[in-house]
C-alpha cells in the first residue's frame, strides 16, 4: 500500500496518553496494511539510553539519539511514531530539522496535569510530590508547551478512537497514507 515516510512525534507529560495513542495508531495503521515503527521512552530507556537519567542534559541526549534512530527508520520508508516527554522546545526543534518539511508531525498531548496526576499508573507523581523522586516533569522539572503543534490531542476529553481517527485523518489529508 502506498505510504510516505514520516515521523509522528508524540510529546506531553507523563500520563498524558502518548504511549496509549501511539500504540493504538500503530495497530490501526497495521490493520490498514501500512509499514510502521514505534519507539517508546519506556523501552528505549532500558536499552539504547540506559546510561541516561533525567537531568536537562540527559533528556537532551535522549531526544537526540531517539531522533536519529527515527530518521534511520523513516529513511527505510516507514511511518515512524515516537512517544517521549521531550519537554524542551529546542530538542523537539532539533529532531524536526532532521526531516523534510511536512514529514515531521508534532503531536502535542495537551492533557491537563491534574488528569495525568490523577491517573498516576506507576505512582511516580505521588513520589515526585513527596520528594522521593526529583526533577519530575510537571512537578519540579519544566515542560515547555509546543506553540505550533501539527496536531493537538487531549485524552481527558477525547477517547482513544477519536484520537486515532484524528491522526489517520491528518495523514490522509496530507497524502502521507
Ligand atoms: C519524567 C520520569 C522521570 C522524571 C522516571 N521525569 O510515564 P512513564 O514514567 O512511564 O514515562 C516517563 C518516562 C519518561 O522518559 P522519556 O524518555 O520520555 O523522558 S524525556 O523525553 O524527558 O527524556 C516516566 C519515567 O520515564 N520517569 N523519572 N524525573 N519522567
Amino acid at each position: 500500500k502506498a505510504q510516505k515516510p514520516c515521523l509522528l512525534w508524540f510529546t506531553g507529560l507523563s500520563g498524558s496518553g502518548k504511549s496509549t495513542i501511539a500504540n493504538a495508531l500503530d495497530v490501526a495503521l497495521h490493520e490498514r496494511g501500512y509499514h510502521t515503527f514505534l519507539l517508546d521512552g519506556d523501552n528505549v530507556r532500558h536499552g539504547l539510553c540506559k546510561d541516561l537519567g533525567f537531568s536537562d542534559e540527559d533528556r537532551e541526549e535522549n531526544i537526540r539519539r531517539v531522533g536519529e534512530v527515527c530518521k534511520l527508520f523513516a529513511d527505510a520508508g516507514l511511518i515512524v511514531m515516537s512517544a517521549f516527554i521531550s519537554p524542551f522546545t529546542s530538542d523537539r526543534r532539533m529532531v524536526r530539522k532532521l526531516f523534510p518539511a511536512g514529514e515531521f508531525i508534532e503531536v502535542f498531548m495537551d492533557t491537563p496535569l491534574a488528569t495525568c496526576e490523577s491517573r498516576d499508573p506507576k505512582g511516580l507523581y505521588q513520589k515526585a510530590r513527596s520528594g522521593e523522586i526529583r526533577h519530575f516533569t510537571g512537578i519540579d522539572s519544566p515542560y515547555e508547551v509546543p506553540s505550533h503543534p501539527e496536531v493537538r490531542l487531549d485524552t481527558s476529553t477525547m477517547t482513544v478512537d477519536e484520537c486515532v481517527d484524528s491522526l489517520i485523518g491528518y495523514l490522509l489529508d496530507r497524502g502521507l497514507i
